[in-house]
């Protein structure tokens, strides 16, 4: 589609805000069923009960993620990417959000750890997938596919094509990062309902970025993820920083604001 690759722009201003979450604004896109999706630099954890605005952190997620993002539609795994518009901005085709956090483990580490007692940095027997309700009042509660199907949050069916995906996305990050001497402990993903036309399908959504997954050097068992934060460890973007280096990511220096028009390709 031809219209996709040239995408209007339309300064911040004016454009019509979807959402607001916490560490990211979806507007509304150039074209019907597009949305563009702002990465912030605030961070929050254990649901915005900690905050704080880390100066570069959504130019690197928004990097980051694109760059799993565009690797994962390259290898046939569905995902909401469009392409990257700037510094802080993706262009995403529109989804039905599925209220699930899909977390899938590898070792243990966060709260599972803590739930069973798991000495953290202990290798699971085998990769584990979890679930948990989308909702902020409620701490994101860990749910089980009978919560899931029984409140309709999504059918049996669509319980199976995201675990598909999980795994599919989980064997190609591990891969990934291991490629840059980086093991993946954990990530969480989410997923939407894609339309087109009267078909539906289940799609990667959201961002994958060291926000959203733990990663920890080899060979040190550094921290190079959001626990850094979670943590008060500090060096949290020059951790970013680094995992975009391994990956081969070049980031730009963002302009000052207030320096000038800019021009958005
Ligand atoms: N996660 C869960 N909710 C938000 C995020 N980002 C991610 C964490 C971690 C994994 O899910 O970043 O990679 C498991 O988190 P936890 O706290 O359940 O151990
Ligand atoms: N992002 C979530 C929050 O704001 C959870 C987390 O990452 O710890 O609390």
């Amino acid at each position: 589609m031809d219209f996709l690759n040239k995408p209007r722009y339309v300064p911040m201003n004016r454009r019509r805000r979807i959402y607001e979450g916490k560490a990211k604004i979806l507007y509304e896109g150039p074209e019907p069923g597009t949305l563009i999706q702002h990465f912030k630099d605030d961070a929050t954890a254990f649901n915005a009960k900690k905050h704080e605005v880390i100066d570069g952190k959504g130019v690197l997620n928004n990097r980051i993620s694109e760059f799993v993002f565009t690797n994962l539609n390259a290898i046939g795994v569905p995902t909401h990417f469009i392409r990257r518009l700037n510094m802080r901005e993706q262009l995403i085709r529109e989804v039905e959000i599925i209220p699930l956090e899909i977390v899938v483990r590898n070792v243990a580490a966060g709260s599972l750890s803590k739930r069973l007692g798991l000495e953290e940095g202990m290798q699971l027997p085998r990769s584990i997938i979890e679930f948990y309700y989308k909702n902020d009042e409620l701490d994101d509660p860990m749910v089980s596919e009978e919560h899931i199907t029984a409140f309709g949050w999504a059918t049996p069916q669509e319980i199976d094509d995201i675990m598909a995906l999980a795994i599919r996305v989980n064997d190609f990050l591990s891969g990934l990062f291991l490629g840059a001497g980086i093991r993946l402990v954990d990530f969480k993903m989410e997923c939407g309902r894609m339309w087109e036309g009267e078909m539906m399908r289940i799609v990667v959504a959201d961002e994958i970025s060291p926000d959203s997954c733990r990663l920890w050097d080899i060979k040190t068992n550094d921290k190079m993820d959001k626990d850094r934060f979670r943590r008060d460890m500090g060096g949290l973007v020059e951790a970013y920083q680094e995992v975009a280096r391994r990956l081969g990511i070049l980031i730009e220096n963002e302009r000052p604001h207030g320096s000038g028009p800019v021009l958005v390709k």
